[in-house]
């Protein structure tokens, strides 16, 4: 049985989608991320990266959400165009667009814009206007054809649900406005029961939703190098 190491957030989301809409069987271990478990021994052994999410397969190890992705679709031969198919081609594109401009993006524009102490100005602006300009190019795209690929619903719009979600939390509440495309995309994977039961995961188990000093501590190690309170963020 897979063991999907899981935290309720963008990249750990999409892999729910897919084990869900998929069917295949699998085991949740939860990482509460903020209470630094991303640390512990057995889960570097894992993901040597400190991040959730990673699965385990028998004797395969992935870490990475969008190389699971590919391995379960692998796997189950579903949601993957095959070898040479010129489908293929495309969603490995937009796969690649994903795993390195709308997720990095969106993690340091949410990063700056909620948890960095000031100033923070030069940052906020910089992230906020990349990752703007990344989803402004999946809406685009989104304008134009129904899902990433076209007509078929596929891993890649599996990778793009798991961040359209947290859209007004990275962007801010009027985003909306700029990218109905996404959107749209957004509402009819939600009303998919696959994307439901994803959601609900995090229902089963208590994650720590405060940051305070300790969550900051885990989740941004960095800071143990800066010397002062104010820079740090805690005071
Ligand atoms: N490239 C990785 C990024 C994983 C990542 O940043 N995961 C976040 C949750 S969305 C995490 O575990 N953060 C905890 C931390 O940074 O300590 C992926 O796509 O899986």
């Amino acid at each position: 049985m897979i063991k999907f190491y899981y935290h309720p957030s963008p990249n750990p989301l999409k892999v729910a989608l897919f084990l869900e809409e998929s069917g295949m069987p699998y085991e949740v271990i939860p990482v509460d991320t903020r209470r630094g478990e991303q640390f512990a021994p057995e889960f570097l052994a894992i993901n040597p990266n400190a991040k959730t999410p990673a699965i385990t397969d028998g004797d395969a190890t992935v870490f990475d959400s969008n190389a699971i992705l590919l391995y379960l679709a692998d796997k189950s031969g579903q949601f993957l165009p095959g070898p040479g198919d010129a489908a293929r081609g495309q969603l490995l594109s937009w796969l690649m667009f994903v795993a390195t401009g709308i997720g990095p993006y969106s993690g340091q524009a949410v990063h700056f814009k909620h948890f960095a102490p000031a100033p923070k100005d030069y940052a906020v602006n910089r992230y906020a206007f990349e990752a703007e300009r990344h989803y402004g190019i999946l809406d685009a795209h989104l304008g134009k054809h129904r899902y990433m690929l076209g007509d078929a619903y596929t891993l890649v719009d599996m990778a793009v649900w798991g961040w359209a979600r947290a859209v007004p939390f990275v962007l801010g509440s009027e985003a909306w406005e700029k990218l109905p495309h996404v959107k749209r995309l957004l509402d009819e994977v939600n009303a998919q029961p696959a994307a439901q039961r994803a959601e609900a995961l995090k229902t089963r188990y208590t994650f720590k939703a405060e940051m305070d000093d300790d969550a900051r501590t885990a989740m941004f190690p960095q800071n143990a190098r800066l010397t002062d309170e104010t820079s740090r963020g805690t005071s």
